[in-house]
């Protein structure tokens, strides 16, 4: 399997975020990606590529162009108030205000924000913008046949919605690679995303929509972050009725009760009819995970990568979160192996 890589992650290296009233050293830090780098090395799971730049048009399929051209420019604004220190949202528009976009560099990164994890330093968007062209590249190999490929994005995406970042999530990769798959002709996509997190962004992109099947598997919202989506009854909208579903699942989940999601969720798809799969593969469903409360453990994504190979669909795999640094790379590549395995 290809797998798809850039350097210039490192180029985004956030100092703090909020966790349990505290300000501390982020959690999405550059030495995630390389420790999954490395380990697809060391497991020779296939050969290493840097991305192709397709450009910001296939990133404004899916997000609104202002909040495109708001994340690009954003940090030459900050720096030209004197401020070198990470960029960080302020305030957020509660119910009954109205969301107005304001003019002032602090109330924008309010407005395209949902909260205070999306730290943007001098290199973030040269990071965001080639992880996105990651995933892109790795798309394109589908395109091109292959039955698989592996985009290891960093940062993550799949916080981030339509015209929205949060959650250390910038740019939605998955959304932005399954939109491109649709323009290049597949006629149905379906999105698995397996990170402890519910994709609240990933959900709001294709909520309206029946050509792009959306599931999650994640924490259950009334004690797990996002916090305010993720839950069983949001079903879709509109044309996209019956094409989003969640499973929200209590914490200390384990692989017993976590592949019962999973093999609910395949045979959803299996009924869906899609020329092709996106997995948001995230792993801080790890059981010592710093952040999350499930408690799978490495050889259940062995078996993980096996039964989504079983549905037999070309299949693109996003890296999105997980924290447990020193096992990242071999609970990741556990998943592609087990893929692998069996096709
Ligand atoms: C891509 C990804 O995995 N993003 C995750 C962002 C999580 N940010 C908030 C973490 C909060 C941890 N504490 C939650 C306690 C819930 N009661
Ligand atoms: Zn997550």
């Amino acid at each position: 399997m290809q797998t798809f890589y850039s350097d210039d992650h490192h180029l985004h290296h956030g100092q703090a975020e909020l966790n349990n009233g505290q300000l501390m050293p982020c959690f999405e830090k550059p030495s995630r990606a390389d420790m999954v780098l490395e380990r697809v090395r060391s497991t020779g799971l296939g050969p290493v590529q840097a991305p192709e730049d397709f450009g910001l048009a296939p990133i404004k399929r899916v997000h609104d162009s202002q909040f495109v051209d708001f994340l690009k420019g954003a940090w030459a604004r900050w720096a030209a108030l004197g401020r070198s220190h990470d960029m960080l949202p302020l305030a957020w528009p509660p119910r009954r205000m109205p969301a107005r976009c304001p003019e002032d560099i602090d109330g924008q990164l309010g407005y395209y924000s949902f909260d205070a994890g999306v730290p943007m330093n001098a290199g973030s968007w040269q990071a965001i913008y080639s992880s996105a062209q990651v995933a892109l590249s790795a798309q394109a190999r589908l395109a091109t046949g292959d039955q698989a490929a592996f985009a290891l994005c960093r940062p993550p995406g799949h916080h981030a919605g339509i015209d929205y970042m949060g959650g250390y999530c910038y740019l939605n990769n998955a959304a932005i690679a399954t939109q491109a798959l649709l323009d290049g002709g597949a006629r149905k996509v379906a999105i698995l995303d397996v990170d402890f997190h519910h994709g609240n962004g990933t959900q709001d992109i294709f909520y309206q929509r029946p050509d792009v099947l959306f599931l999650s598997i994640h924490g259950d919202p009334r004690h797990e972050y996002p916090c305010f989506a993720g839950y069983a009854d949001e079903r879709g909208e509109g044309a996209g009725l019956g094409y989003n579903y969640n499973y929200p699942l209590a914490a200390g989940s384990d692989w017993t009760r976590w592949s019962q999601a999973l093999a609910d969720a395949l045979r959803v798809i299996a009924g869906y009819g899609a020329d092709a799969l996106v997995i948001s593969l995230g792993v801080d469903t790890y059981k010592q995970d710093p952040i999350s409360s499930f408690k799978l453990d490495s050889p259940d994504y062995l078996r993980m990568g096996e039964q989504i190979a079983s549905l037999g669909l070309p299949s693109l795999f996003v890296m999105e979160g997980g924290y447990a640094v020193e096992e990242i790379g071999i609970n990741a590549v556990n998943v592609l192996s087990g893929f692998s395995s069996r096709r």
